[in-house]
């Protein structure tokens, strides 16, 4: 039986612990809590020793690197500085020659559900064919290139070109919108954008190459000088003569040998734009040999990954869940992984537990946003029910990306793992490179709704405003107290805001995650709570409350301000609630109705449809203190349809609030 979505709410305390079965221990890597806490004694006793033994261990150096840790100018700390690697050498090159080479890399499963498989040996020469034709191009190292592409295996072969050549990539999500790929491709300075005429998602062609023009149109991208298009589907696209050239042309006469350029460790791999609670989205610039290191390993310790899994990360490749478990650790480690074009809804919410069935998918690693949705869809239809497909296959299962509440973790557990499969609740950002906080399979005693520990090496604990640590059971700020391999090197041509957003002062020089969490009084197990500063989750999408502030009030002849807030969400997790001030008199009824419309659509353009607040409210005015300031947490409680039993005599206007309340 499914549980009534009616049921997908948190428990507060959450008394239910899962062991790890005996035979899961047995065959685990890290075989129960004894070897998870060696690990971590070895890291506490020689921090430095244990990173350079992994680091040798887990990666082919074309230089040995001869020093581990450089903290001489903190936070920009520097790992293995001296040793000179290349990532796609060591995603495809190392498994050349091994039993690995014929085997399936990846199992690319289209919207309509074609199946297309490469194994290591022809994925490599794809690669390597596609490093010359950026080189024919004109990229060399050290360029950026801007990588706008849907989730195919050019995608991963587009990634692992750049690396190659020791190009620095930056992937734009494909449902940004030309203003938020013409901004990043501005910061970034790319030469080249690697983009397909369309995408396929849902059964919908849907633009890429169209948005491609678009972006470049808005100006200040001089810098590009080539644009590359998948031709996805047959559907001609505008080309602009001299500029952009389809990726069959560019790739003609290209030979698929390609020797891959060595880079220094510190070596920028990609820089990835996320939000943040002030300004403009962040361009997180990481490094080579850390980033690839962290990925290689967590394939390991998270997931146990074996010879004979086959491994599937449903994450996007525009965001860093893409990046670290789909175009680089998985490949690192010589695994057989699943890309999926489509969306789990399409043809029915069954499409999941369909592929996990055909593909005999043995890992799955998935959204907690994603599992609300098909609860809510199987609840509705027995059809889409995972109990309709055999999903012995599995046998691991993870979630990432937003705190999962007990009872969707518990539905997940039942119906999709039949009690056997551990759940990996994997806690980790853009700016960890990798996972931080996560049960280990064949260790880890499981809590629905918590991360529970952090890996060997990782230092996380939860202090208060002044960097003290606080008892277990009372929340406070996550930190990292200790520098790791794959961490952010900082944001890309910011490092003042790098070191402000991150390290503040205050915090002693920790690594400010800007997540509340607490640890359980009895086995000091981490769970998340959530955002501390105004970013948002939705649907496991970071968005910050002011880039939508600021979309809004950027239509000008409509908007005088605008306050955005998030909303608790059962599907969703969080919603975005914007607050308007016109600059026209108060509209209701159906006027007020077009109008939020009107701006729905607009915040669409401005960023991207994931940006577009599922409520708008106006006012005259929003409620703020006599100083001016606004008072974000009275607009919580009225996004949440709480009655206010804040103290609001500070308010200048507190007639705004019954305003304010009224939905459109
Ligand atoms: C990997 C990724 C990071 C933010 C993070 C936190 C939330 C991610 C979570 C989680 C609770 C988990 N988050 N995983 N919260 N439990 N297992 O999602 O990166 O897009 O940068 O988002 O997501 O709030 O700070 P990113």
């Amino acid at each position: 039986m499914s549980t009534p979505s009616s049921a997908i709410e948190s428990t507060l305390v959450e008394n239910r612990v899962f062991e790890p079965s005996e035979a899961t221990v047995k065959a685990a890597r890290i075989a129960g809590m004894g070897a998870y806490e060696a690990l971590c004694a070895e890291a506490d006793k020689d921090f430095e020793g244990f990173w350079a033994r992994q680091a040798r261990e887990n990666l082919v150096w074309s230089k040995p690197f001869t020093q581990v840790l450089d903290a001489s100018n903190k936070p920009f700390y520097k790992w293995f500085q001296d040793g000179e690697l290349n990532a796609s050498y060591n995603c495809l090159d190392r498994h050349i020659g091994t039993p690995v080479e014929d085997k399936t890399a990846i199992i690319f499963e289209a919207d309509d559900g074609a199946v297309t498989k490469v194994t290591y040996k022809e994925l490599l020469a794809k690669v390597a064919q596609f490093a010359n034709a950026l080189k024919a191009r004109g990229v060399k190292k050290g360029d950026r290139v801007v990588i706008y592409m849907p989730m195919t295996i050019e995608g991963v072969v587009a990634m692992q070109a750049c690396a190659r050549i020791g190009a620095t990539h930056s992937v734009v999500f494909g449902g940004f919108s030309a203003k938020a790929l013409q901004e990043r491709i501005q910061d970034v300075g790319a030469v080249a954008v690697v983009t397909a005429n369309y995408q396929m998602r849902g059964g919908k062609e849907l633009p890429l190459k169209a948005i491609v023009d678009e972006a470049l149109g808005l100006g200040g991208c001089e810098s590009i000088q080539t644009v590359i298009v998948y031709e996805r589907t047959k559907t001609a696209v505008n080309m602009v003569a001299g500029r952009d050239i389809t990726m069959s042309d560019a790739l003609a006469g290209q030979s698929t040998d390609c020797a891959a350029e060595p880079v220094g460790a510190e070596h920028p791999l990609f820089v990835l734009y996320t939000s943040g609670s002030t300004g403009k989205p962040k361009g997180v610039q990481h490094s080579t040999g850390g980033y690839l290191l962290w990925t290689r390993l967590t394939m390991d310790w998270t997931f146990d990954i074996k010879p004979e899994d086959v491994f599937w990360c449903t994450a996007d490749i525009g965001w860093i869940t893409g990046h670290s478990y789909v175009a680089y650790g998985p490949l690192a480690a010589g695994a057989t992984q699943i890309v999926f074009e489509g969306v789990p809804t399409y043809p029915n919410a069954g499409r999941f537990w369909q592929m996990i069935e055909k593909h005999q998918c043995t890992i799955f690693y998935t959204a907690p946003t994603a599992i609300r949705s098909l609860i809510k869809a199987s609840d509705s239809d027995e059809k889409v029910h995972p109990k309709n497909w055999n999903l012995g296959s599995l046998r691991i299962m993870g979630s990432v990306g937003e705190p999962i509440n007990p009872e969707a973790w518990m539905w997940y557990y039942k119906n999709v793992g039949g009690e056997r499969c551990p759940i990996v609740d994997t806690f980790w950002q853009t700016e960890t490179g990798g996972h931080m906080i996560t049960p280990l399979p064949g260790a880890t005693p499981l809590v629905p709704g918590s991360c529970t520990l952090p890996l060997p090496g990782i230092a996380t604990a939860i202090v208060d405003e002044t960097g003290n640590d606080v008892p277990n059971g009372s929340g406070g700020i996550l930190v990292v107290k200790k520098p790791w391999p794959s961490m952010i090197r900082t944001i890309w041509g910011d490092p003042e805001r790098f070191k402000k957003s991150y390290f503040p002062e205050e915090l002693k020089g920790y690594y400010l995650a800007g997540d509340g969490a607490v640890r359980s009084a009895d086995r000091g197990y981490f769970r998340i709570t959530g955002r501390i500063d105004d970013v948002l989750n939705v649907s496991g999408h970071r968005m910050g409350t002011m880039e939508i502030e600021s979309a809004l009030v950027a239509k000008s002849d409509l908007v005088a301000e605008a306050a955005v807030v998030g909303r608790p969400d059962d599907l969703t997790g969080e919603a975005i609630v914007a607050f308007v001030v016109l600059k026209r008199p108060l509209p209701t009824g159906d006027e007020a109705k077009a109008l939020a419309n009107e701006l729905r659509n607009w915040v669409g353009k401005e960023i991207g449809p994931i940006a577009k607040p599922k409520d708008i409210r106006f006012g005259e005015n929003l409620p703020k203190t006599r100083s001016g300031k606004i008072m974000r947490r009275l607009l919580r409680s009225i996004a949440k349809g709480e009655a206010i039993t804040q103290d609001t005599s500070t308010l200048e206007n507190p007639a705004i609030l019954e305003q304010l309340a009224k939905t459109n």
